[in-house]
């Protein structure tokens, strides 16, 4: 007999341990659509939703909308929206079947049904984890289009919260909405801006993609499969700005710990360089050393002392949050995390996207003071290096990148003509900004740092930075 899915059905037949939504009232309608149905929401704001689903507030049923791929929306509807979430830590592992999940969509396939989601009078809130790569016209075409159907309605407004890894990430899509609008849109516009609410937010969990193995430890967890599992971390965090159509939100998500702030801005800029920004530099690092995961690279003591020192010389002298100290040590703990499989190249994905949040602003604050900024050029010559697509071994890997074969194109020659790859790579305004192109200061840095990866390593060029700064 085949084994047993999750399911609502199932439920009974998962341990007592694991929390599973099962005596929580069912959501019987949308209060959010979420855009964006990856890992990361699921194990995140999805499990707040959930929190206020438990307390007996049924309006928090999530309607999530994958953007392309119907793969995963498939699997949930398969599982009535369910997937074990595993958090696992220093302290232990722990399951939880999350509840908020009640509906699905593929926006490219089924737009109409996304945007009568938005247009429904039980919907309440938008939220948005797209990427980087995907604040576009046509994800604002989709929003004005799910405005406008409520508008014509005549339903109340929605709170719009972006909760990508973006600064400011509220403001950029309530820029983006008013840039795709056409001159026919201009009452709706006024509408949105006085009915709706557009609030900066920083979320904070590691959640990687589903490996077979947390597959395989839901089984044994629940007792019952689930193609949907995911592994997280304990840690989470939720700042976002208090700015919401219905001012009483903000009271119910501090309740399950979300940090309500006028002010997210001190939060993200943390977040973005501190976290983020040493991401993508050890991403870079076991992408062309061939370290998998990024715990692998955070047990070696060169990087992780390389990612202690970028943050505290580097990153914290420009931040305004005052527990910088704090925030860095566990991150350190946080990347050592043994359960979170975090495949390097899925963080070094995108990240010509990526990189403008991360590194330029620490780049620049160093500047300004006159000082070193090392850490970072030695990580903006490891970007280089990864666009040649094959690590130090000799084996070969994919750019996954919007931007990929541009990038590669810049690199190919960069074993030959290295002055020149570097001058077209730091001269590009979309990675690096306005300013830094032009510091020849900032481009012969690069260029040290690129010789010595191309000569010696990564692994040697980083011991050289450590023991030349001590
Ligand atoms: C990572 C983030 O993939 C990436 O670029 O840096 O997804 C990171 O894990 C999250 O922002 C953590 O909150």
């Amino acid at each position: 007999m085949p084994e047993p899915q999750l399911s609502r059905g199932t439920l009974a037949h998962i341990p007592a341990s694991v929390k599973t939504p099962s005596d929580a009232p069912r959501p019987e309608e949308t209060g959010v659509v979420h855009l964006g149905l990856g890992a990361f929401h699921r194990a995140h704001q999805a499990m707040v939703f959930d929190q206020l689903l438990r307390e007996g507030d049924t309006r928090w049923g999530v309607h999530g909308v994958g953007m392309t791929q119907a793969g995963l929306v498939n699997k949930l509807r398969a599982q009535e929206g369910l997937y074990a979430v595993r958090i696992a830590g220093a302290s232990g592992v722990e399951w939880q079947v999350p509840g908020a999940l009640w509906q699905t969509s593929v926006a490219t396939t089924e737009r109409v049904q996304v945007v009568n989601a938005m247009a429904a009078p039980s919907t309440r809130w938008i939220t948005l984890t797209v990427t980087e790569k995907g604040y576009t016209p046509a994800l604002a075409q989709l929003l004005i289009d799910g405005l406008r159907a409520r508008h014509a309605a005549g339903h109340a407004g929605l709170t719009i919260a972006s909760c990508d890894n973006l600064q400011g990430n509220g403001h950029k899509l309530q820029a983006l909405i008013h840039a795709t609008a056409t001159t026919q849109d201009a009452a709706l516009m006024q509408w949105t801006d006085a009915h709706c609410a557009f609030p900066c937010s920083m979320v904070d969990r590691i959640v990687p993609a589903a490996t077979p193995e947390v597959l395989s430890a839901a089984k044994d967890a629940l007792g019952v499969h689930d193609e949907c599992a995911l592994s997280t971390e304990t840690f989470w965090e939720w700042v976002i700005e208090d700015k919401f159509v219905d001012p009483a939100d903000g009271a119910l998500l501090a309740k399950c710990g979300v940090r309500v702030t006028p002010d997210v801005h001190s939060y993200e800029e943390a977040k973005l360089r501190m976290l983020n920004g040493s991401h993508s530099a050890m991403a870079l690092m076991g992408a062309i050393t061939g370290r998998a995961h990024i715990a692998d690279c955070i047990a070696e003591p060169h990087i992780q002392a390389f990612v202690h020192r970028l943050m505290s010389r580097e990153v914290a002298p420009h931040l305004s949050r005052a527990d910088w100290a704090d925030y860095r040590d566990a991150l350190i703990r946080r990347f050592g995390n043994p359960y979170l499989k975090h495949s390097v190249h899925q963080i070094a994905m995108d990240s010509s996207q990526k990189i403008p949040q991360r590194w330029p602003p620490s780049i620049l604050g160093q500047m300004a003071k006159g000082q070193s900024y090392e850490h970072h050029a030695l990580a903006a010559a490891l970007f280089l290096r990864y666009t040649l697509a094959v690590d130090e071994q000799g084996k070969a890997y994919a750019l996954n990148d919007p931007q990929a074969e541009s990038l590669m194109a810049i690199g190919a020659s960069q074993r030959s003509q290295a002055s020149a790859c570097i001058q077209a790579l730091l001269a590009r305004q979309d990675l690096w900004g306005a300013e830094l192109p032009s510091r020849a200061d900032w481009h012969a840095r690069v260029a040290e740092w690129h010789q010595h990866i191309l000569q010696h390593g990564v692994d040697a060029a980083v011991k050289t930075l450590l023991q030349n700064t001590p």
